[in-house]
C-alpha cells in the first residue's frame, strides 16, 4: 500500500490531485471515449483503501426489515445471481468546488475539486433488488443503508424504491475485470444517477429498516446547508440524492490551441435524466447547438463535439447542456456552505497562439 492510502498509481498526466492524498481526479483532457479507463477513473476515499480478502469476505443483508437475514459470499454473488452489465457515471457531489467557489468569490472547504471527479464505466453486478428479496423484506421496510468496511465505516441508506430500481447494483466489475481496491474491491453500491457518496464501497453490509435512518452522510455531509435549502429533517439541511446537470470541456484550464480548425470536444451530465442538448458560446457571441455524439441514456454522461477556427488571442468558451426535463445549466448557482451541487455555465479560459509559440 501506498503511503498515500491509495494503491493504484495516480500519474499527473491522467489525474489531477485534490490535496487529501486520497482524492483523484480525473484530468478532463484525458478522458478519452465513451467509458473511462480505470488507469484515470476519479478516487474519493474519506479513509485509507481497505485490502479485502474476497474469500473471507462476505456481505450481510440484515435488519429489522427483513424476515430471514442472509450473508453473501464473493462467490455467491459471482456465480449464484443473474449478473447484469451497464454503463453508468459516477460524479462525486462535490465536483467543480473550487470553480463554484471562483464564481462567488470565497473559499469553500473540503476536498478541492475542479472538474474531474466524474468518470464512467462499464459495471458488472448483482441488482440490489435480487439480493434483497431472498431476506423477505417486510411490507413495512423503508430504507436499505449500505455500510462500508473500510477504517470509517461509511454509510448512508437508500430510499426501499431506488434500492430496488432495475439499476442499482452491487457491482464486482468494472470495464470487465473485477474492481480495484480503490473502487471498492470485492463489491461496491452502484447508484444510477445519485450523487457519488450513494455508492459505498467496500460494502459489508446492508441493513433494511422501517424506520428511517440519520448518519452523518445525510445529516452533516452530503446535504444542502443554506437559505435556499431548508432543512426538512434532523439534518443540517436537505440530504443530496439525484445529481444535477453539467458540462465540461475536454480541455486543460487554461486550453492553449493553436489558430486553425479543430474539433473541440466535451461531455454533459444529467444524473438521473438524458443529456438532450448542448449549446456552446464563444466570447460574446450566439449560443450555437453542439452536437451530441454518444447515445444520450439517464445516468450516463453525454459525449458532444462542435467544430472551430479559432482567431489569435484570449478567449472564452462557455457551455450549457439541457436535459429532457427542460432543465438547463443555470448562469449562477445559489450558495451552500459545503460548495455541493455546482451546476452553473462555467466561463473556460482559452488562450490561442500562432504555432511558434504552441506548447
Ligand atoms: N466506503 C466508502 N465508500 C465511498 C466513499 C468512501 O470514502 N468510503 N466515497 C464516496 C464518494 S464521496 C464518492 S464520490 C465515490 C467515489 O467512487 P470512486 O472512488 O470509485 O470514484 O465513492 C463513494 N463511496
Ligand atoms: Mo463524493
Amino acid at each position: 500500500m501506498d503511503p498515500r492510502g491509495v494503491c493504484k498509481p495516480t500519474p499527473d498526466d491522467l489525474m489531477e490531485d485534490a490535496g487529501s492524498g486520497l482524492d483523484y481526479g480525473t484530468r478532463p483532457d484525458r478522458m478519452l471515449g465513451d467509458i473511462t479507463p480505470v488507469d484515470r477513473f476519479f478516487i474519493r476515499s474519506h479513509a485509507p483503501t481497505p485490502l479485502i480478502d474476497a474469500a473471507t469476505w462476505a456481505l450481510s443483508v440484515d435488519g429489522d426489515g427483513v424476515r430471514r437475514p442472509m450473508r453473501y459470499t464473493y462467490e455467491d454473488l459471482c456465480q449464484h445471481f443473474p449478473l447484469r452489465s451497464m454503463v453508468r457515471t459516477i460524479e462525486c457531489a462535490g465536483n467543480r468546488r473550487v470553480l463554484f467557489g471562483e464564481e462567488l468569490g470565497e473559499t469553500f472547504e473540503g476536498t478541492q475539486w475542479g472538474r474531474g471527479a466524474i468518470s464512467t464505466a462499464e459495471w458488472t453486478g448483482v441488482r440490489l433488488r435480487d439480493l434483497l428479496e431472498p431476506a423477505g423484506v417486510s411490507s413495512g421496510a423503508c430504507e436499505v443503508m449500505a455500510e462500508s468496511l473500510d477504517a470509517i465505516r461509511a454509510c448512508r441508506p437508500l430510499p426501499l424504491a431506488k434500492a430496488r430500481a432495475e439499476d442499482t447494483i452491487v457491482a464486482i466489475a468494472m470495464n470487465g475485470e473485477p474492481l480495484l481496491p480503490d473502487h471498492g474491491f470485492p463489491a461496491r453500491l452502484l447508484v444510477s444517477g445519485w450523487l457519488g457518496a450513494a455508492s459505498i464501497k467496500w460494502l459489508g453490509r446492508l441493513e433494511v429498516s422501517e424506520e428511517p435512518k440519520y448518519v452523518p452522510w445525510n445529516t452533516e455531509d452530503y446535504v444542502l446547508i443554506g437559505p435556499e435549502h431548508p432543512s426538512e429533517g434532523p439534518g443540517r439541511g436537505p440530504a443530496i440524492t439525484a445529481l444535477g446537470i453539467s458540462s465540461l470541456v475536454e480541455l486543460p484550464w487554461p486550453a492553449r490551441l493553436l489558430p486553425e480548425p479543430q474539433i473541440i470536444r466535451g461531455r454533459a451530465f444529467a444524473g438521473e435524466h438524458r443529456v438532450s442538448e448542448v449549446h456552446y458560446r464563444v466570447d460574446e457571441g450566439p449560443w450555437c447547438p453542439a452536437e451530441i455524439t454518444s447515445a444520450s441514456t439517464p445516468g450516463v454522461w453525454a459525449r458532444w463535439q462542435f467544430e472551430w477556427n479559432p482567431e489569435p488571442g484570449e478567449h472564452v468558451l462557455r457551455v450549457r447542456a439541457g436535459d429532457d426535463q427542460g432543465r438547463v445549466q443555470p448562469e449562477s448557482t445559489p450558495w451552500n456552505e459545503l460548495g455541493y451541487m455546482h451546476e452553473s455555465v462555467v466561463a473556460h479560459p482559452v488562450q490561442v497562439v500562432g504555432e511558434d509559440r504552441a506548447p
